[in-house]
């Protein structure tokens, strides 16, 4: 028998996994780790689609049928409530890639299992980890050619990390439905604080179990449990670490190698992450120049303001978050003219929502605020940035900044505001 077939059962059931650290303790506490973290992802993700406001039309995917969550007004307070839901969703979804591929690694032996499934009961079981596996390894990808490469994809790539969401969810709360009485008992099986102190030449194999993740005729060790473990979690802190400065910035910031936009982006007051330049967004200074306006309406006649207009109207400053969804925020001193003041100029003072639109003919162009967005005292169309003028890349002459707003809703280079009477 050549080497190859050796590593085949006699029986013809599949390779004969050999590695003496599967088994259903290990399987179970990957398990348990992932039952603790993975709803906070789930959850951060829902709230992220939630707060890109879908009632007015400008969440991705736009009409979900039944599967459409509740819509609220999405607060304004606490002012870095984006900057923590997003980022939450983005660091802790790459964190857990190590631990995801570690938990597929320690069943594998499943997968080759024969018959697949002995009885309907067996099958169904089956059925939902397609639905999990799949769902999770869909929506880890699609999820890093996000924070990759975001806008490459156009909008169909939101529609389907959305949709991929549901099918992962299906399976995981199946999954863990059918699982968790199985799971508590194997990690009784063991004590974690034993295995951490084993080294690998104390390593055996976990008892023979009913699923038969354990080998039957294992290996010697090549690693203990504790070394595995080490990888694994020593593996999600080097993700953490690499991504974490993307949101955290500060001297942290230069060891986030991991997300775009990069570590350096210029020097003085506007020194922070451009998600599109004014080139890249066609903007001209002809357009932003001299004869630029600021046009109002909603109530009577509309009302145009030039910049100096702008600037000799009562000035707020407000310290306030940029949150993309790309995995990087970045909080800056901004001054300019409150909303609420200018949707008093305009006529409507209580303004049940405003639509902005930006000088830019594509792309992220306009948005529709919520009416407390409008509202809150530090809701501002910003005109400079830590002191200084707005650069052109930052959205000269002018740009929304709001409380807790996604990053995309901020839109810079604004032209108009319409503001809606209720
Ligand atoms: N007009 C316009 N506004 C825009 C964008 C854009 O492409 N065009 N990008 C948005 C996105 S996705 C983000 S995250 C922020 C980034 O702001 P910054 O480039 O000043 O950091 O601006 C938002 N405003
Ligand atoms: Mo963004």
């Amino acid at each position: 028998m050549s080497a190859k077939t050796r590593r085949w059962l006699p029986s013809g059931r599949g390779p004969a996994w050999r590695s003496p650290l599967r088994g259903p303790w290990l399987t179970s506490l990957f398990g348990a780790v992932l039952l603790a973290t993975l709803p906070l992802v789930i959850i951060t993700g829902l709230l992220d689609y939630i707060a890109y406001g879908p009632r007015f039309g400008q969440a991705i995917p736009g009409d979900v049928g039944w599967l459409h969550l509740p819509f609220f007004d999405w607060p304004t307070r606490p002012s870095w409530l984006f900057r923590l839901t997003q980022g939450l969703h983005v660091l802790l979804g790459l964190i857990l890639i190590p631990v995801v591929l570690a938990k597929l690694w320690s069943v594998i032996p499943k997968l080759f299992q024969w018959p697949p499934a002995r009885s309907l009961v067996q099958l169904l079981e089956r059925l939902t980890l397609l639905l999990l596996v799949g769902g999770i390894l869909f929506e880890i990808a699609t999820g890093v050619l996000n924070i990759q490469y975001d806008y490459l994809f156009g909008f169909s790539f939101y529609t389907a990390h959305y949709y991929g969401a549901w099918v992962f969810i299906a399976g995981f709360l199946a999954h863990v439905a059918l699982k968790l009485p199985k799971m508590v008992r194997a990690l009784r099986s063991r004590s974690l604080r034993s295995e951490l102190r084993t080294s690998r030449t104390d390593t055996e194999a976990e008892p023979p179990d009913p699923d038969g993740l354990v080998a039957r005729a294992p290996h010697k060790p090549t690693m203990s449990r504790r070394g595995a473990l080490g990888l694994v979690f020593g593996g999600s802190a080097l993700l953490g670490v690499l991504s974490a400065g993307q949101t955290l910035g500060g001297a942290t910031r230069s060891a986030a190698i991991l997300l775009p936009r990069g570590r350096n982006y210029g020097a003085g007051p506007n020194d922070f992450q451009v998600n599109r330049t004014a080139n890249a967004a066609g903007i001209t200074s002809a357009e932003t120049g001299a004869d630029w306006r600021l046009a109002l309406s909603g109530g009577g006649a509309p009302l145009r303001f030039d910049r100096s207009a702008l600037q000799a109207m009562p000035q707020h400053t407000a310290e306030l978050p940029i949150a993309c969804v790309e995995g990087w925020s970045t909080t800056q001193t901004w001054s300019g003219v409150r909303l609420r003041d200018l949707a008093a100029l305009a006529g409507v003072p209580e303004p049940a929502s405003a639509l902005v639109s930006s000088v830019e003919r594509a792309g992220f162009n306009r948005v529709t605020l919520q009416s407390n967005q409008v509202l809150d005292p530090d809701s501002l169309l910003a005109l400079r940035v830590n002191g200084a003028v707005l650069s052109p890349d930052h959205g000269f002459p002018a740009r929304i900044i709001v409380p807790a707003l996604p990053g995309v809703h901020c839109t810079k280079w604004v032209r108009s505001i319409e503001f809606r009477k209720p």
